[in-house]
């Protein structure tokens, strides 16, 4: 088995309605470990990089307001296949169109205040983490 890494992010949304012990508790359940774990806020400019991808789309504007509205829980896990089990787990972008049982479809609001971000590839997975973790913050066993 080897293991593999993923990095999430518990959005405003849900830290507001008190929801971080609720959705990490989901997540262990389903098997993932948590090997890194921070909650803070963000500024614009770090919003705007970790969201680079998506500047100039339609969204990206009030994206970045609504991530730095509240504080956020960055977390860093560790499974078997991580990176597409988890984005399994977290179901499709937009709640309404999200499968039955996963996280957005019980607690996300709306395709923006979906409560939780999945890295989409390993590639992210690793860029995201030592984004928001310095190296004596991510504990790899
Ligand atoms: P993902 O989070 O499922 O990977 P992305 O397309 O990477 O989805 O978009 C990043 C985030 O931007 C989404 O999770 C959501 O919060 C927001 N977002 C994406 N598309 C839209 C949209 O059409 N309207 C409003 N917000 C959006
Ligand atoms: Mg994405």
């Amino acid at each position: 088995m080897e293991k593999e890494y993923t990095l999430s992010i518990i959005k405003p949304d849900a830290v507001e309605r008190n929801l971080v012990g609720k959705i990490l508790n989901f997540i262990t359940e389903a098997g993932f470990k948590i090997v890194g774990l921070k909650m803070m806020m963000v500024n614009k400019y770090k919003v705007e990089e970790f969201y680079a991808e998506h500047k100039g789309k339609s969204f990206f504007n009030d994206l970045v307001e609504y991530m730095r509205s509240g504080p956020i829980v960055a977390v860093l896990l560790e499974k078997e296949n991580a990176v597409e089990d988890f984005r399994k787990l977290i179901g499709d972008t937009d709640p309404a169109k999200a499968e039955d049982g996963t996280i957005r479809k019980m607690f996300g609001i709306s395709v923006q205040k979906n409560s939780i971000h999945g890295s989409d590839s390993r590639q992210s997975a690793l860029r995201e983490s030592e984004f928001f973790f310095a190296s004596y913050e991510r504990f790899f066993f």
